[in-house]
């Protein structure tokens, strides 16, 4: 495994880098635990800024490990309603989800202590329809207890029609699985 680097940060579509190499995104509510699991991947402790930084917060952040990109995307807020979710969201984040041809696969991050809401699904669903392939992965599991990880585990496969990749950037847990499912194995 190779040193993860950062790469650069873009505010337009026209800042992307032109390498061709395939990219993963990462996406998920602001304060989901996206730039934490990303340095827990990377076994760094600060390359990735886990403070919502104003102004950084409608970037989309290039990583680079192994020969993958990954892209740190702007989270949206919390008790949107689903129409404006979008739009919260930016316009950069959209279109770069809608367009981007080395994009191939989005982690999807879901919360241990949230309920997944409809909005989640058709976000998901829309990630599918576009070709992208949504992985799903529950942030923060050492806040719940092995029954209730067990539980939400089940609700998650219920609601989404799949199961998630089980993490904790705290305990340092479930970035073998993490990996496979990236480099699809
Ligand atoms: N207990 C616990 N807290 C976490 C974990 N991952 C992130 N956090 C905390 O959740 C907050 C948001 O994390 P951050 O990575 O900045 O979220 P982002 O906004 O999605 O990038 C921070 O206070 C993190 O310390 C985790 O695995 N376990
Ligand atoms: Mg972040």
């Amino acid at each position: 495994m190779s040193r993860a680097k950062f790469v650069k940060s873009c505010s337009k579509l026209s800042d992307l880098p032109t390498t061709g190499l395939e990219e993963i995104g990462v996406v998920g509510r602001s304060n989901v635990g996206k730039s934490s699991l990303l340095n827990f991947i990377f076994q760094s402790k600060g390359l990735v800024k886990t403070s919502a930084t104003p102004g950084k917060t409608r970037l989309l952040n290039f990583f680079e490990m192994d020969g993958i990109y990954f892209v740190d995307l702007p989270g949206w807020g919390y008790a949107k309603v689903s129409k404006s979710l979008r739009e919260e969201w930016g316009e950069l984040a959209e279109k770069y989800l809608e367009k981007r041809e080395t994009l191939k696969k989005v982690l999807f991050l879901l919360d241990s202590r949230r309920e997944p809401k409809d909005e989640d699904l058709e976000l998901y669903q829309w990630f599918h329809e576009r070709g992208l392939e949504p992985i799903l992965v529950l942030t923060k599991t050492d806040k719940l207890n092995q029954s209730e990880r067990a539980k939400k585990v089940r609700a998650i496969h219920e609601f989404f029609g799949e199961e998630p990749v089980v993490t904790s950037a705290v305990k340092g847990r479930g970035k073998e699985h993490l990996m496979k499912r990236i480099k699809g194995i």
